[in-house]
Order: structure tokens, then C-alpha cells, then sequence
């Protein structure tokens, strides 16, 4: 299931809300179908409207819009996961604040734990206080694992996030106030260079191993910039030293092979910086990745 989510309230970098059309002109949904997997395109959600008051921190921008945004989709996710895999088109990554709730939402009616592979060059964990920038993008995480100081600004969160559950690959840009944050451990992070040292089999494959172990339902966030920009240059925070091609792959096709993964978000794309559509091109590759699309036929491996 494609569900379209033009966020853009939360950057002020313009052009993330062109991500859906990109996706579907880069032809996801037929990448998909010609695996074999029946795909509907749910079209596009609106945001709700909130009433957030204006908050202290005066570098933030559009926190209204970005809390409607997470209102409605946090609905969205939760309705089209009941009988689908739904796949977000972003639109910036505070949209995840949204579809990680509703996620949390359907794996709490299912009475299963959920877990979450964010797949980013950022920990995006700044707290309202905290962000500096006032790009909402960098805030999800926070919010999701309940971190203080969201009341009255965010919808309230039904279920909130255990960081134990969360596996984070590929950070090169941390903030300190996040740093601080990520070193009260909890959470299974992997920056590059743990990647440059272990690759990126052996880290996955523990998390993986965890979330079956739990019979856990796993949602997968993938930033644009966990890629390396050499080669996904359409998005607006481009961070040298990013994944290669075919270690993002790997991860995409090791997921399929577990079969545990319920959802996934596709954020940050900037059709507006891409190359002739290229950006959203490998991203739409690495969904069809996840979903199946093979070089060879193999045995599956479990975790
Ligand atoms: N940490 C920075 C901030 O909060 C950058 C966040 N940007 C992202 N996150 N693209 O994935 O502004
Ligand atoms: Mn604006
Ligand atoms: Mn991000
Ligand atoms: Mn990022």
C-alpha cells in the first residue's frame, strides 16, 4: 500500500513535498507488482489542524502544521497496516513522529512489541528545547520514545517507543545534545565507522534476531542521507561518507529475508535536488529490494 505524505513543515529546505510524485513517477508501485505483490496507491493524506501554542524556543517553525501532520498520519498508519504493508512516501522526516505512532498503534492492538530500524545519517533526537536548527525533521525519535517536553505541542502519544527497540545504522552527524542522549545507552546504534569495521551484516543480523526472538513487528525509516550523496544526491542534508550502493542494498534484501518487516517510511527525498530523478530512482530500487526483487534465487536465511 502507497500512502503519500508531502510533508515539508519540517525543514526549511523546499522540496520534499514533490517526494510522492517522484516515487510514482520513478514507478514504484510497478516495481513492487512485478514481484508479484498486489500494490494500491491510497493517495495522499492531508494534514489535521492542531493548536499548538507558540513555543519558547523560537528557532522552531511550523509546529502547528508539523503536530496536524503527525495527527493524521499516525491515523493513516495505524488504518493501513491492518491488511497491508504500507509504504510512507516522504515528505520530510518528521513525518515519522506520525506513521511510528500509528505503527505503535497497530502492534499494541496486535499485543506485539514494535521495533524500529532507522536507517540515517542523523539521530533526529533533539527534544523542542534542545533543537537548535528548529527543523522538526530532527526531532522524531524524541518524541517517540517520550522524551519531556512534547505536551501541548504534539498530539499526545498512546504508546511510546522502548529505545531498546530501536537499532539506529549509519549516524555520521550527531548533535551534542543527542550524543548525550544516545550515551545513556539503550538504544543498539551503528555509526559508520562501526560499519567500516564490522560491515553491515553482523549488526542487522543481531537486531533482526532480537525482533524475532520478541515476535516483534518491524518498521523501517529510510533517510535519503543514510546514503552516501555521491550516490543519492536529491535530499537537503547531504553528509559525506555515506552508505554505498550495494551495502544498502544488502540490508534491503536481508530484511526481506526475515520476513519481519510491517512497514516502511521513505523520507527526505528533494526531487528538487535530484539528478534527472536519480535519488528517487535507487530509493524506489531499494524498496523493491525490500520487498523481494533478488539478483539470484536463494535459499532464505532466517534470524
Ligand atoms: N540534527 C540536525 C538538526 O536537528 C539535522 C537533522 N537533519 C536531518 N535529519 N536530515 O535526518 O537540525
Ligand atoms: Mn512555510
Ligand atoms: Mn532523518
Ligand atoms: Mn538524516
Amino acid at each position: 500500500m502507497l500512502v503519500g505524505a508531502p510533508v515539508q513543515s519540517g525543514t526549511n529546505r523546499l522540496g520534499c513535498d514533490m517526494g510522492p510524485s517522484a516515487y510514482r513517477a520513478a514507478g514504484l508501485g510497478d516495481a513492487i507488482r512485478d514481484l508479484g505483490i498486489a500494490v494500491e496507491d491510497a493517495g495522499t493524506v492531508a494534514p489535521e489542524s492542531f493548536a499548538a501554542p507558540p513555543h519558547p524556543n523560537r528557532a522552531i517553525h511550523h509546529l502547528a502544521e508539523t503536530a496536524g501532520w503527525t495527527l493524521a498520519l499516525a491515523a493513516a498508519a495505524f488504518r493501513h497496516s491492518e491488511a497491508a504493508r504500507p509504504i510512507f512516501l516522504g515528505g520530510d522526516h518528521s513525518l515519522s513522529a506520525g506513521t511510528v505512532a500509528g505503527m505503535a498503534l497497530r502492534a499494541r492492538a496486535e499485543g506485539r512489541p514494535l521495533f524500529l530500524l532507522w536507517l540515517d545519517a542523523h539521530a533526529d533526537l533533539h527534544t523542542l528545547d534542545t533543537t537548535t536548527s528548529g527543523n522538526l525533521h530532527g526531532v522524531p525519535l524524541a518524541y517517540l520514545t517520550g522524551r519531556p517536553g512534547f505536551e501541548g505541542y504534539f498530539p499526545p502519544l498512546a504508546a511510546a517507543l522502548d529505545p531498546a527497540r530501536i537499532c539506529m545504522i549509519g549516524l555520521r552527524s550527531v548533535d551534542p545534545a543527542e550524543r548525550a542522549v544516545l550515551a545513556g545507552g539503550g538504544t543498539r546504534v551503528h555509526d559508520m565507522r562501526d560499519i567500516d569495521e564490522t560491515g553491515i551484516v553482523a549488526p542487522l543480523r543481531d537486531f533482526l534476531g532480537a525482533v524475532r526472538a520478541a515476535d516483534g513487528l518491524l518498521h523501517v525509516s529510510l533517510d535519503v542521507d543514510f546514503l552516501d550523496p555521491g550516490i543519492a544526491p536529491g535530499v537537503g542534508t547531504t553528509v559525506p561518507g555515506g552508505a554505498t550502493f550495494r551495502e544498502a542494498h544488502l540490508i534491503m534484501e536481508l530484511l526481506h529475508d526475515s520476513g519481519l518487516v510491517r512497514s516502511l517510511d521513505l523520507v527526505e527525498l528533494n526531487p528538487f535536488l535530484d539528478e534527472r530523478g536519480r535519488t528517487a530512482l535507487l530509493m524506489t530500487d531499494l524498496a523493491a529490494s525490500l520487498f523481494g526483487r533478488r539478483i539470484l534465487d536463494r535459499p532464505t536465511r532466517s534470524f
